[in-house]
């Protein structure tokens, strides 16, 4: 038997020890005696050229938060109908404090919108939904957070993991320390609440100070969501969502999930599915329903609305920026 077999066997053992005793700061639990640690660091090292000591010492000083844990097990927000959902987000202190917010960044706001066509008003309003303009941006350590849910919950630790890989190559890039890198329980960072991934692909920097920093920058921020919604295809000038009128019962099938718009007008007007708003007949569409204050609601969801739920899946988050976005306008153009 050799010797590293009896150190990894002895670090595994200690480990699941201090696990169970359940221990969430454990000098003899750091996360590089984690059973998986080897693999990790093995890939950082082999794949992306990190220093074993380091990434060694980066897992060591990750901590184990069960509250983590406790927030990412918690029911998600479809339990909640869109008539109580709606009002968590499209409320007065909200639309003010977005109306404040587009106040104070005018000019960057005005600018994101030139450049990728998103109107200022979605983008304000994606950063009310996501952080209330910055206001909760979430005080988990990253690294605690993405490591945590990487090595301790099975469930979807392959996502997690391929976020705390992106996390360390996003900080080695932006010259972060990934200690001092602040965000959600999930590992979210910033106004804009951007995952490791979506910060490396998406993120601008939108002041010109050589910097992507949309944790502390304001102004990359807004860049930021509005680069997002560009690259994944929003257009200019579209429209974004529109109410249908329905013949009840509607035949089965024809509700959508995923909102990716692939059925025209005119296919849904022979099912007597009507858009509100008057659209060519050739335009793209997904047809969902929300429950509403009173009763169905029935949404046909173009290209820009699935955009937006390329930021969070779920047809009420997207559905709260829009109406959300539309009250904030309105009284900014008062
Ligand atoms: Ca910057």
């Amino acid at each position: 038997m050799g010797k590293s077999f009896v150190h990894s066997f002895t670090r595994s053992a200690r480990w699941i020890v201090a696990g169970w005793l359940g221990l969430s700061v454990c000098a003899s639990a750091d996360y590089s005696q984690h059973p998986q640690a080897n693999a990790f660091v093995d890939e950082m090292v082999k794949q992306h050229g990190f220093k074993r000591e380091e990434m060694v010492q980066w897992l060591s000083r990750a901590e184990r938060q069960q509250s983590v844990l406790d927030a990412i097990a918690r029911p998600a927000e479809k339990a909640k109908p869109w008539k109580d959902y709606r009002k968590l987000f499209v409320t007065t202190d909200r639309i003010q404090q977005g109306v404040a917010f587009w106040r104070d960044h005018a000019a960057s706001l005005t600018r994101a919108e030139r450049v990728s066509g998103v109107p200022a008003g979605i983008i304000v309003a994606i950063l009310g939904v996501e952080t209330r303009y910055g206001r909760n941006t979430g005080n988990y350590r990253v690294l605690d957070s993405l490591t945590t849910l990487s090595f301790d919950y099975p469930p979807r630790a392959d996502f997690f993991r391929s976020q705390l890989v992106e996390f360390f190559l996003m900080t080695r890039e932006q010259k972060l320390a990934p200690d001092r890198v602040l965000g959600s329980y999930a590992g979210a960072m910033g106004f804009g609440q951007f995952m490791p991934s979506s910060y490396r692909k998406f993120a601008v920097d939108f002041d010109g100070d050589g910097e992507i920093d949309i944790v502390n920058d304001i102004d990359d921020a807004i860049g930021s969501v509005a680069n997002y919604l560009k690259e994944y295809g929003w257009q200019r000038g579209g429209l974004i969502v529109t109410k249908a009128q329905v013949k009840e019962p509607l035949p089965d099938g024809l509700l959508r999930e995923v909102l990716e718009p692939v059925t025209t007008l005119a296919d849904y007007k022979r099912k007597s599915i009507a858009s509100v708003a008057v659209l060519p007949d050739s335009t793209l569409a997904a047809l969902f329903l929300l429950d509403g204050d009173n009763g169905n609601e029935y949404w046909l969801a173009l290209n820009n609305f699935y955009v937006i739920t390329r930021y969070n899946r779920s047809q009420m988050y997207a559905l709260a920026v829009v109406q959300l976005s539309e009250e904030i306008t309105a009284q900014w153009s008062r």
